[in-house]
């Protein structure tokens, strides 16, 4: 072997190591509701040396990377055995994208990914690109991934080469090694940020769609959609009702999309979603937090106004820069949440929070009452009643 190989190696193992088992910290005091972490979790340098390098020193004298990572992004998630999963989208320097999982002792550093990326059954030869699976494990006892299969527009005009066509992709297993691949959704519409919910309604599967016009825009789709589905092995739309729709000047105005499933807690389901709005330097896509009745998962009964998270810092810049989005969380037997987020289309991050204090969040957190006039209106009255608390504890002193 060459001296030159010999250092590249000893060199890319070290850092690669050092970066993998890096202590990640939590920043404090944050806003209260939930607490960021000084590191991303999961980078394309988390990427296995082995899917990039060929490590023969014969046929790669100078350990030139061969097959590059771009990105490490928008990843599902699940406990399981103990361990903290992300479903993590990986996009290769070719631009296309492909699931791989990465497992961590704690949940927010110290993710190393398994030995091989997912290889879904190819069942359609137009399929070109797959993305944002969210996992559902569903009291049928199967684990469920649904993720955006996206394929070029058969009807695109000769030479339009962007117009595609976003379906909702489907498989499941009981181990995570092994994937059935269930046929796509059947939908009149495209759909992306497709979501299982875990728990049969009415004794049938419910999903929670995003119907959408074209590939980029919503359209007419309204917002994150509902429907139940009487066989998951052959799905089908057949009804399809808006729960939660956009509106004109809020974080939510040009398009909205399910997170991961919702988490069941004593008060009602707890959901994460993006909003996206439009601004001059292009879309800009937040976090928000809603809830829907335990008797009715399909009904909000609280939806706090604004954004959850936004991009701050580093997060803000990226290949899609202004962008966060999520589409996997972890809720632990101790109440304790880990948020896996990914910043503009880039990187992992995770921010962790407690069920009891979304909840609070969401119950008191004021709704958007969708005008400047009521929003200092909700200002007046915090400042109020917080003056009259200033003045009883002055009086008890
Ligand atoms: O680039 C930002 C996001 O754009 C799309 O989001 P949506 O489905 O809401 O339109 C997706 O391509 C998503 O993966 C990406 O992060």
């Amino acid at each position: 072997m060459s001296r030159i190989y010999d250092n590249r190696l000893r060199l890319l193992q070290e850092a690669h190591e050092t970066l993998i088992t890096r202590a990640n910290r939590i920043i404090l005091p944050g806003n209260g509701i939930f607490e960021r972490y000084e590191y991303p979790v999961l980078t394309n340098e988390h990427a296995p040396l082995e899917w990039r390098y060929d490590l023969n020193p014969e046929t790669n004298p100078w350990l030139m990377e061969r097959i590059g990572v771009n990105a490490t992004m928008n990843a599902g998630a699940i406990q399981w055995n103990g361990k903290y999963l992300m479903m993590v989208r990986v996009e290769g320097n070719d631009r296309k994208s492909f699931f791989a999982i990465a497992e961590s002792p704690n949940g927010i550093d110290n993710f190393r990914f398994w030995e091989y990326p997912i290889e879904l059954p190819d069942t359609d030869p137009n399929e070109t690109n797959v993305y944002d699976m969210r996992l559902t494990a569903h009291e049928d006892g199967w684990i469920y991934g649904i993720f955006c299969s996206e394929s070029l527009d058969p009807n695109a005009v000769p030479g339009d080469l962007s117009s595609a066509i976003a379906k909702a992709g489907i498989v499941r297993t009981k181990d995570l090694k092994n994937w059935e691949r269930l046929p796509n959704l059947i939908s009149k519409n495209q759909q992306r940020n497709v979501v299982l919910h875990p728990e049969f309604v009415n004794g049938k599967y419910a999903l929670y769609t995003r119907p959408q016009d074209s590939f980029i825009d919503a359209g007419n789709g309204g917002g994150i959609g509902w429907t139940l589905i009487d066989d998951i092995t052959h799905a089908e739309i057949k009804k399809e009702t808006i729960i939660n729709y956009r509106h004109y000047h809020t974080i939510k105005e040009v398009k909205n999309g399910e997170g991961p499933h919702p988490i069941k807690t004593p008060k009602g389901w707890l959901h994460l979603a993006h909003g996206v709005r439009a601004c001059a330097a292009g879309l800009r896509y937040v976090l928000y937090l809603y809830m829907t009745s335990l008797d009715d998962p399909s009904k909000v009964i609280a939806q706090p106004g604004g954004y959850f998270m936004a991009p701050v810092g580093e997060e803000r810049i990226g290949d899609v820069s202004n962008v966060l989005f999520s589409n996997g969380w972890i809720a632990d037997e101790d109440g304790t949440v880990f948020i896996y987020y990914a910043s503009s289309d880039t990187r992992m991050h995770v921010a962790t929070s407690t069920i009891e204090r979304l909840i609070d969040y969401c119950l008191h957190t004021p709704e958007d009452k969708l005008r400047s006039a009521t929003s200092v209106n909700s200002i007046s009255n915090l400042i109020e009643a917080n003056k009259l608390v200033m003045s009883e504890t002055a009086v008890a002193l």
